[in-house]
C-alpha cells in the first residue's frame, strides 16, 4: 500500500479548517469508517497537502496516481479508480468519499472489499461484469504495470486473463458475471482470494 505511505508522509497539518467548517465531521467519520481519530488526522493532513481545495478531480488524482507508477502509463487504472471512489458520479473526491473507500479497502470484511472491487470492475455500473470490462481493467493494469516489467507479456495477456476469470465465475454461462456469482466464487476459491492481493499492491 505504497500511496497510503506517501499520503502519511504529507506534512500540512491543517484537521481544524476543514471540520470547523462541518462540526460533526471528525464524530461522523468515525462512525461510518473503521479509522480512529488519530488515523483521520494523519489522513486529513495528506489529503489536504494533496488537495488544498479539499476535493480530488479526475486530473490530479492521476496526476497523484502516475507519481507511484512511473514506469509505466497508470492514466486508465487511475480513471477506474476515480470512478469508484467518486461515489456521488459528480467529477469530484471528497475527503469522506476517500476516507470511505479507504476504509472498505483497508478495514472493511472480505464481503466489503469484495463489494467494492466489483463495483470497481462494473465499468459502466449496471450491476455486472461483461468479459470487455474485465479486458479494460486487466489491460489497464498491464499498462500501469509497464510492459517491461513483464519480460515475456503478449499483448494478449489481459484478454487471456479476462477469459480465466470468466471460465472461473460465468457458473451459468450467460456472458456477464454477476455480484452473486463473483462473491461466491471468490469466497470458495483459496487462489481467487490469493490474487485480490495483487488488487491491495495496486490500489
Ligand atoms: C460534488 O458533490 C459534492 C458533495 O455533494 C460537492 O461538495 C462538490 O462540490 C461537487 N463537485 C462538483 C465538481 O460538482
Ligand atoms: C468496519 O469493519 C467491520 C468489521 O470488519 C465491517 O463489517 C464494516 O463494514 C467496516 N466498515 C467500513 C466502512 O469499513
Ligand atoms: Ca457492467
Ligand atoms: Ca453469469
Amino acid at each position: 500500500l505504497k500511496h497510503w505511505t506517501y499520503f502519511k508522509q504529507a506534512n500540512t497539518f491543517d484537521l481544524t479548517h476543514w471540520f470547523k467548517a462541518r462540526p460533526e465531521g471528525l464524530d461522523h467519520l468515525m462512525q461510518q469508517t473503521n479509522f480512529s481519530k488519530k488515523e483521520l488526522q494523519i489522513l486529513y493532513r495528506g489529503f489536504k497537502s494533496e488537495c488544498p481545495s479539499g476535493a480530488v478531480n479526475e486530473e490530479t488524482f492521476k496526476n497523484i496516481y502516475s507519481q507511484f507508477f512511473p514506469q509505466g502509463d497508470s492514466s486508465m487504472y487511475a480513471h477506474f479508480l476515480f470512478e469508484a471512489f467518486d461515489t456521488k458520479n459528480n467529477g469530484s473526491i471528497s475527503f469522506e468519499d476517500f476516507v470511505m473507500g479507504l476504509s472498505i479497502i483497508l478495514r472493511g470484511s472480505i464481503t466489503d472489499k469484495l463489494n467494492w472491487a466489483f463495483n470497481l470492475y462494473d465499468l459502466n455500473k449496471d450491476g455486472c461484469i461483461t468479459k470487455e470490462e474485465m479486458t479494460d481493467i486487466m489491460r489497464s493494469i498491464y499498462d500501469m504495470m509497464g510492459k517491461y516489467t513483464y519480460p515475456c507479456m503478449k499483448d494478449s495477456a489481459p484478454k487471456e486473463h479476462a477469459d480465466n476469470f470468466f471460465r472461473k465465475m460465468d457458473k451459468n454461462n450467460d456472458g456477464v458475471v454477476t455480484i452473486e456469482e463473483f462473491l461466491e466464487t471468490c469466497q470458495k476459491d483459496e487462489n481467487i482470494m490469493q490474487s485480490m492481493h495483487m488488487f491491495d499492491n495496486v490500489i
